[in-house]
């Protein structure tokens, strides 16, 4: 397969394509380390100034109310630091391969798992194996993970659980089954944790006494809905702002009309680009 990472090192190409022969045969590959040590200290620091957000902006009952276990939603809107990741060559080069390079993101949340004793763990979506593309088709791939380790991913600080080669089966294997043979994928901080988004997954239990962080990635063929609407959440000034590859994989292209001035627009000012599938 040939893989273009825009210029990048032959190494990471042959990653890149290692990591894409292991996702389909099952489901999910590591890169690792591939955002240096600065760069997941300056996340980290980013992570904790955007949860403090939300929490002001959300409100503490609402979050616990939706029944999440530190998961922080559209973290780019409270700090700029989040879009580098998306300009990662190895994030891109897994993209393009996957769900094309007409993809958009379809959701970025950051994930901030606290530590529990294995009595007191509460049983919620994350810890639960589940498909983040609920609909089997036949091979086709419509949607992709990226996760990024911000830690270390250990077998006792919650490790992402991953069940290989369940991205082939058309139904939810059996619980017994998973729980027997699921894989905590551990790597060190700064990896990158790809899968196949019909693989059934779950966050492990982290037991470890210290928070673990990861940012979790979805990105999906370009006519799939977002579950946040990035560019209306963003607003245009911070839109036109950023790269033209960040804008069209946050959805620039991809936008829909809500007027006839709007749809009657030149090819180059169209809201949603030809071509797109
Ligand atoms: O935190 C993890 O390791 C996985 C979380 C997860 O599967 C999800 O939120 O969909």
């Amino acid at each position: 397969m040939t893989v273009h990472t825009h210029g990048v090192s032959a190494s990471t190409d042959i990653a890149v394509a290692n990591a894409l022969e292991a996702i389909r045969l099952v489901g999910y590959a590591v890169i690792p380390s591939v955002l240096d040590e600065r760069f997941v200290a300056e996340i980290t620091a980013s992570m904790h100034r955007a949860h403090a957000r939300i929490v002001a902006e959300v409100g503490h009952e609402r979050l616990e109310r939706a029944g999440e276990m530190g998961v922080l939603r559209a973290m780019m809107r409270y700090d700029a630091t989040f879009f580098r990741l998306l300009e990662q060559p190895e994030v891109l080069a897994l993209v393009d391969a996957t769900v094309g390079e007409h993809a958009i993101l379809h959701l970025q949340n950051g994930f901030i798992l606290p530590s529990h004793s294995p009595e007191a763990t509460p049983r919620v979506f994350q810890n639960v194996f589940h498909r983040d593309f609920p609909r089997y088709l036949n091979g086709y791939v419509a949607s992709v993970n990226v996760m990024v380790a911000i830690d270390p991913f250990t077998a006792d600080n919650g490790a992402t659980l991953v069940v290989p080669g369940s991205h082939r089966q058309p139904d939810r294997p059996e619980t017994a089954y998973m729980e027997r043979s699921a894989i905590p994928v551990t790597c060190p901080a700064g990896s990158l944790v790809a899968f196949d988004s019909t693989l059934w997954h779950a966050a492990g239990q982290n037991t470890s006494g210290a928070e673990r962080l990861a940012i979790n990635h979805q990105f999906t063929r370009s006519w799939i809905k977002q579950q946040i609407d990035y560019v209306r959440t963003l607003g245009d000034e911070t839109m036109l702002g950023l790269p033209p590859r960040t804008q069209q994989i946050l959805g620039w292209y991809t936008r829909v009309v809500t007027s006839l001035d709007e749809y009657y627009q030149p090819q180059e000012r169209r809201l949603y680009r030809s071509g797109q599938g």
